[in-house]
């Protein structure tokens, strides 16, 4: 009988002394829980010591409410000493294409994904990413069930969240192995936790990050964007272009924020063929990162400076390269709420 997949994701790490868990920039709760999971099997069945760590700073209030509500300890990956013997699992990612700050890491033993855009996965021992299921934890779940081993209620929450998050607006990403693992999980997570973790509460930065995203709301035809000069954190542009695709005149959302010296990109799409993590990443090109799934995709464009004049050429080039991607003819946007209507709000 062929090897489980978790009998091979064991297999890949049973001469390790220690295994640390790395996953993409801004780590969400898919990739959270993942990580969280992950530790759970090696711990159980190879018995050696894991540690979890984050790659830039997780702020988004949902976000943080899961780190503190689960108690998830998380190392910042650049402050990661690597010891020999160590091997580094990532998960939900793929190695170059999210970010990661592994300088003087031991190689990769094992990645567990399910991005459609693909990273650089050759000579990696154990890779199993599936693209046709909606979330990471998903595949967790089914480890977990392949070992005989119950998630404790923290576990079974977060991996709920975890797939729940990926599929929320998106049911259609979802495969049979996702429900699955939601029927499963359901029962052993613990729902009033979960219910902090979703209605989250939120700083005051939220609603002026968002009025600053509605005042700069423009539409092209089919396409919305929102460019938000100052984003007070990054994880805002995916709640930005959750609520702008939502709009009836438009089949494509983008938000494209500022933050430090970078320009965050959030992208939406209800359009059925899309695929829309492949089109980001052609779009963003060499000017930066991108990936993600058919409707939804993320990326992120280094700025040269941070001069009102490199920010504009940046958004100018990533304006015409969206136009074209998406075969919509070059023209002024339309704003979403009209600047006479801003004024005239202001006034009253
Ligand atoms: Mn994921």
């Amino acid at each position: 009988m062929a090897a489980r997949r978790s009998d091979r994701f064991l297999a890949s790490l049973k001469n390790s002394g220690s295994v640390t868990f790395v996953t993409h920039v801004h780590a969400d709760p898919d990739a959270l829980a993942s990580m969280m999971g992950l530790a759970f099997l090696v711990e159980e069945k190879l018995g050696v010591p894991t540690r979890l760590t984050r790659d830039g700073p997780i702020s988004r209030a949902e976000n943080r409410a899961m780190v503190e509500l689960l108690d998830i300890d998380l190392v910042p990956v650049e402050e990661v000493e690597w010891t020999q013997g160590e091997a580094v699992v990532m998960v939900d990612s793929q190695p170059n294409t999210g970010r990661h700050n592994l300088a003087g890491a031991p190689p990769i033993a094992a990645v567990v994904d399910h991005h459609d855009t693909g990273g650089d996965i050759t000579g990696i021992p154990f890779v199993d990413v599936r693209d046709s299921l909606g979330a990471t934890c998903s595949i967790v779940v089914s480890y977990l069930r392949e070992q005989g081993l119950a998630p404790s209620g923290q576990l079974a929450t977060g991996m709920m969240y975890g797939i729940e998050t990926e599929l929320a607006g998106y049911p259609r990403e979802a495969g049979p192995a996702d429900e699955a693992a939601l029927i499963h999980i359901y029962p052993l997570a613990d729902r009033d936790m979960l219910a902090r973790i979703r209605n989250a509460r939120l700083p005051q930065s939220y609603f002026g990050g968002l009025l600053q995203a509605l005042q700069n709301a423009f539409i092209y035809d089919k396409l919305i964007i929102s460019w938000v000069d100052d984003l007070p954190q990054p994880e805002l542009a995916a709640e930005i272009v959750d609520a702008l695709i939502r709009f009836e005149e438009v089949d494509w959302a983008v938000c494209a924020g500022v933050h430090g010296r970078n320009l965050i990109l959030s992208m939406r799409t209800t359009a059925a063929d899309a695929r829309a993590g492949e089109l980001l990443q052609k779009v963003v090109g060499r000017m930066g990162r991108a990936g993600g799934h058919d409707r939804r995709a993320g990326g992120n464009i280094p700025l040269p400076n941070d001069t009102a004049a490199a920010m504009e050429t940046t958004r100018g080039e990533l304006r015409k390269r969206l136009l074209k991607a998406l075969h919509i003819e070059e023209t002024r946007g339309q704003r979403l709420v009209k600047k006479s209507e801003i004024l005239e709000n202001l006034q009253t």
